[in-house]
């Protein structure tokens, strides 16, 4: 007797298993075969998913570039190379007071100009003279990078390095094996020295003319020292985990697809395949179904969008009556983690080296219109699990008499990003009302709408490549 019921314990467990087949998932990339029509194509898209190190820096939302330098201390936004170290030299630098105003400001990691496109390293470096190490600050023995990394510790900050490729005051620059080690070696010191990383950025900009030195970099060297340094790192930009989202005006866009038929910075065939699909950082379109019926593979290639709180990157005491406003930032915000991207809002320290009182202000302001904005959901369970299929509407209760204007959804990019159109209506005097509607979802959606005082709200998965899986609905008043 006791057998039978085992046997038949076991002939339903595999019966439950393979009548609801584990979905079959891809992680970061998947090159279709030669053969794919294209609905298997999307299919295999809508499979598509992030590493764990690109799942968890969606996470952050909210991030901070610190762009500090050479440039800080001569007006500059590019500088040549040739700027004497003895000019960098901020009088009361406080590592400190970045941190605290950041972590005040609602952001979870802190990303340095270890070094921009002069070349000058705010660590005390081995590989060139050019650093902090022959500049009258701390009598050469300071160290920015070791500063923040430990002001980030103390205040639980996650940590970031921007190391520009393009380096004009390097000699070897454009002698590519030698530049490439050089720049390892910066990289490894930056990644051994200075505790848990969690952002590899590396800018694109190159503006060395048509007679200019022409470097070949080893991407691939050069993301396999990450990888072994600091697993826990994304790579932006020439990296592989995170893409620019195209602008650095804030402005995500409305349609914004993870999973993407554009191929990363580092990729040697980049050129040739996205001149083939047509597409470029800037292009409106990187994910539709058209464009990946025509590609060969697709990427988990998340966006992010790189932006500053004032004109330039770096400091200029003429800009301080120039910093975004606060509507400008919930803007940038909206446009940004409601468009389903990273922030990354840049705050430059001035000559002091602290954070100008304005930028203080203005990112506390910031956070304190988010807190506040997102600290009542009016729908009740939004917070249930739904699997929507194609059409199919979800109608959720809204707390009594609650002024609503702002509409969230999310969805579970751990199982892929799949919503392609959905609507939003609300419910009152016994009619349904048009409110919203959207394309892309993925981590974060947002939408505006006119204030309303709401019984019920209905939310309609017009369009999904396979089930969505919505993880949260919210609606708030801002
Ligand atoms: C650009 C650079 O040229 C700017 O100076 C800045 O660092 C920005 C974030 O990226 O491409």
């Amino acid at each position: 007797m006791k057998k039978t019921i085992l046997t038949w314990i076991l002939a339903s467990a595999l019966v439950a298993c393979t009548s609801q087949p584990q979905e079959t998932y891809y992680e970061k990339q998947v090159v279709f075969p030669a053969d794919a029509t294209p609905e298997q194509k999307v299919d295999m898209v809508s499979r598509l998913v992030p590493t764990p190190q690109q799942l968890e820096w969606q996470q952050m939302e909210f991030t901070a570039f610190l762009h500090f330098g050479m440039n800080t201390f001569t007006g500059n936004e590019w500088g040549n190379g040739k700027e004497s170290p003895e000019l960098f030299n901020p009088s009361e630098l406080d590592c400190e007071q970045w941190v605290k105003a950041l972590k005040d400001g609602g952001f979870k990691m802190a990303l340095i100009t270890a070094k921009h496109h002069d070349g000058f390293c705010l660590w005390p470096t081995a590989t060139t003279e050019y650093s902090v190490k022959n500049s009258p600050w701390k009598d050469g023995k300071g160290d920015v990078v070791r500063e923040l990394r430990d002001a980030c510790e103390k205040y639980g900050m996650k940590f970031g390095v921007y190391l520009s490729p393009w380096d004009r005051n390097a000699e070897c620059y454009g002698d590519s094996p030698a530049y490439n080690k050089f720049f390892i070696e910066q990289l490894s010191e930056l990644l051994t020295n200075y505790g848990e990383v969690h952002e590899v950025w590396f800018d694109g900009a190159n503006g060395e003319g048509p007679n200019g030195k022409k470097q070949e970099y080893d991407w691939t060297a050069i993301l396999a020292k990450i990888r072994e340094l600091q697993p826990k790192a994304v790579t932006a930009i020439m990296g592989d985990d995170v893409r620019w989202v195209g602008n650095e005006g804030g402005m995500g866009r409305d349609t914004e697809w993870s999973a993407t038929a554009m191929a990363p910075g580092s990729y040697t065939h980049k050129k040739e395949a996205m001149g083939a699909l047509g597409i470029n950082n800037m292009s409106k379109d990187l994910g539709s179904r058209e464009l990946i019926a025509k590609a060969q593979e697709a990427y988990w290639y998340p966006s992010e969008v790189d932006v500053s709180i004032r004109p330039g990157w770096f400091y200029h005491a003429d800009q301080d009556e120039r910093v975004r406003s606060l509507a400008n930032l919930v803007n940038i915000y909206y446009r940004s983690v409601g468009c389903n991207s990273v922030l990354l809002l840049n705050i430059p320290p001035d000559k002091r080296g602290l954070i100008h009182e304005v930028d203080v202000q203005r990112i506390k302001e910031l956070s304190e219109y988010i807190n506040k904005t997102f600290a009542n959901n009016y729908v009740e369970n939004g917070n249930q699990v739904w699997k929507a299929e194609i059409g199919q509407s979800k109608e959720y209760n809204v707390k009594a008499n609650a002024m609503v204007n702002t509409f969230l959804i999310q969805e579970d990019i751990a199982k892929g990003q799949r919503v392609e159109d959905f609507l939003v209506e609300v419910y009152s005097n016994g009619a349904w009302q048009y409110a919203a509607e959207g394309t892309t979802v993925g981590y974060k959606r947002l939408l505006r709408f006119s204030d309303c005082t709401p019984e019920k709200i209905r939310v309609t998965v017009r369009s999904t490549r396979a089930t969505a899986n919505i993880t949260n609905v919210g609606l708030y008043y801002a």
